[in-house]
C-alpha cells in the first residue's frame, strides 16, 4: 500500500508514539493537537512523553516526516486518521465523551470522501457507532460507505521498554466490513498483527476486558492483602508461592490503590454501559470499592504502628517515597499518592514527599516540592512510606536512616532482613 498522510489527532501518551511510528513506517503524519505549547515543543523536537526520547521527534520532524499542527484544515490531505484524546470519568464516575465529541465534530467540518477514522481512546461498548459515526456524518458523508469508521484499542504500557509499539499486536473493528477492512489494510503496513474483529463493538469490549481484568485482579489482592494482613499471614510470599504454579495463575500485586488514567477508568465506562442496559457489573464495582479504599487503609497502618511507638498521626513528620501512580513513571495521574497525602495531612500530620520522577505538583490547593532523601531527612521522619518503588531508590539508605517505614509494595523485600523498622501492607 502506498504510503502518503495519516492523521493523529491527540498527541499524549497514546497519539504521540502512535504518530512516530507511523512515521518509521513510512508515512508523512499531520499531528493535531489543540495545545499550541505541545505543538511549538513537537516542532523544537522536544518530547513530553517520557517513553519518547527528544530524538525521535527531532528526527521525524527534521525530516519532514511529522507535521505537528493545532490545525484540523491539515487533515483534508490524509488517507486516514485516528484519534487518541482522553476519555476520562465525571466525578459522577459517568464517561466523559467530551474530547471525543469535540473532535468529532471538528474532523466532520473536514472529511473528505474516501477517508478512514479510527477511534483508539477507550469507550463505552457502542459508542464508535451510536456516538462517533453519527458526529461525523454532519459532514453529509455516509459512515461505511462514503468514509470509514473502526475502533483499535491502544495498547500502550507507559513507563515499559520492553515492547515496541508495532510489535504488539493491534486489534480492529470497523462499523462494516468495509470500514474492519481498510482500518486493518492501513495498520498492517505499520503493526507486525492485526487481527479483525466482527465489529467495532468486539474491539471495544476486548479493550475493555484486558483493563477490567487488571482491575478485578488488583481488587482481589488487596481485598486478599487485608484480610492476610488480620490473620498474621504474610501475603506477599503467598503470591510468590502460587507464582511458581506454571499454568493457570497470573500474580498481581497488593498496592496503596489504583491509579493511572487507564486502570481506575476504563471499567466504568463498562459499567455504565451494563446499568444503561439494566445489567450489573458487581466485579467493577467490588473491585473499585476495595482499590479505592486503600489509601484509607495505608494511612490506619501507619496510624497503628505510630501508636506503638506511643505517637499519633498529628504533628508526625512522614514523608511519602515515591508519588507517581506508578514505579519508573513521571505521571501523577489517579496515583493513589494524592489521597494518602490528603488524609494524612487531615489528620495534622506534617507531611512531605520524594519522588526523583516528580519535582513538584499540586494539591490541596498548594504547591508541593520532592524533599532530598538525604540521611538528616530521613531521619527527622517519624515515618516514612513507599507508596511507589521506583527502581532508582536507595531503600537500603532510607532503612538505614529512617525511624520507621511503611512498604505498601513490599519493595524492601530483598533490603529489610534483619531490619526492625520496617513493616509491608
Ligand atoms: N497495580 C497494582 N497491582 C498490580 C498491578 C498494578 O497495584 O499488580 C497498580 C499500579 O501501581 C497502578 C495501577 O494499578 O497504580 C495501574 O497499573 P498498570 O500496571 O495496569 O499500568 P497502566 O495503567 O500504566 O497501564 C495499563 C497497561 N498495563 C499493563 O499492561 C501492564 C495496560 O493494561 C493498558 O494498555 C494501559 O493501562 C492502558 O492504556 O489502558
Amino acid at each position: 500500500m502506498k504510503k502518503g498522510y495519516f492523521g493523529v489527532i491527540g498527541l499524549g501518551y497514546v497519539g504521540l508514539p502512535l504518530a512516530l511510528e507511523f512515521c518509521r513506517a513510512g508515512f508523512r503524519v499531520v499531528g493535531v493537537d489543540v495545545d499550541p505549547n505541545r505543538i511549538d515543543q513537537l516542532r523544537a523536537g522536544k518530547s513530553y512523553i517520557g517513553d519518547i526520547a527528544d530524538l525521535e521527534v527531532e528526527s521525524a520532524v527534521a525530516k519532514g516526516l511529522f507535521l505537528p499542527t493545532t490545525d484540523y484544515c491539515s487533515l483534508g490531505k490524509v488517507e486516514a486518521m485516528s484519534i487518541c484524546v482522553p476519555t476520562p470519568l465525571r466525578k459522577t464516575r459517568e464517561p466523559d465523551v467530551s474530547y471525543v465529541v469535540e473532535v468529532a465534530q471538528r474532523i466532520s467540518g473536514i472529511l473528505k470522501r474516501g477517508q478512514t477514522v479510527i477511534l483508539e481512546s477507550t469507550v463505552y461498548p457502542g459508542a464508535t457507532e451510536e456516538l462517533v459515526a453519527p458526529l461525523l456524518e454532519e459532514s453529509g458523508l455516509k459512515a461505511g460507505e462514503d468514509f470509514y469508521l473502526a475502533f483499535s484499542p491502544e495498547r500502550v504500557d507507559p513507563g515499559s521498554k520492553k515492547y515496541a509499539l508495532h510489535t504488539i499486536p493491534k486489534l480492529i473493528g470497523g462499523i462494516n466490513p468495509q470500514s474492519t477492512d481498510r482500518a486493518a489494510e492501513l495498520y498492517q503496513t505499520v503493526f507486525e498483527t492485526v487481527l479483525t474483529l466482527p465489529s467495532a463493538k468486539e474491539a471495544e469490549m476486548a479493550k475493555l476486558l484486558e483493563n477490567t481484568f487488571r482491575a478485578v485482579n488488583i481488587g482481589l489482592v488487596n481485598e486478599l492483602a487485608i484480610m492476610s494482613h488480620h490473620m498474621g499471614i504474610d501475603f506477599w510470599s503467598v503470591i510468590d508461592a502460587a507464582a511458581t504454579k506454571p499454568f493457570g495463575f497470573m500474580p498481581f500485586y497488593p498496592g496503596p490503590g489504583w491509579g493511572g488514567h487507564c486502570i481506575p477508568v476504563d471499567p466504568f465506562y463498562l459499567s455504565w454501559r451494563a446499568r444503561a442496559n439494566g445489567l450489573e457489573a458487581g466485579f467493577i464495582e467490588h473491585a473499585g470499592l476495595i482499590n479505592n479504599r486503600m489509601p484509607s487503609h495505608v494511612v490506619e497502618r501507619v496510624d497503628i504502628l505510630l501508636n506503638d511507638q506511643k505517637k499519633c498521626i498529628r504533628d508526625a513528620k512522614i514523608m511519602l517515597l515515591g508519588v507517581a501512580y506508578k514505579r519508573d513513571v513521571a505521571d501523577m495521574r489517579e496515583s493513589p499518592a494524592l489521597e494518602i497525602l490528603s488524609i494524612l495531612h487531615q489528620k495534622g500530620a506534617c507531611v512531605t514527599y520524594h519522588d526523583p520522577y516528580i519535582p513538584s505538583f499540586n494539591c490541596l490547593d498548594r504547591e508541593w516540592r520532592s524533599q532530598p532523601l538525604d540521611k538528616a531527612t530521613l531521619q527527622e521522619q517519624d515515618c516514612v512510606v513507599i507508596v511507589t518503588d521506583h527502581s532508582c531508590l536507595d531503600l537500603k539508605t532510607v532503612i538505614r536512616h529512617s525511624n520507621l517505614v511503611f512498604d505498601t509494595r513490599n519493595a524492601t523485600q530483598l533490603v529489610r532482613k534483619g531490619h526492625t523498622n520496617v513493616e509491608v501492607l
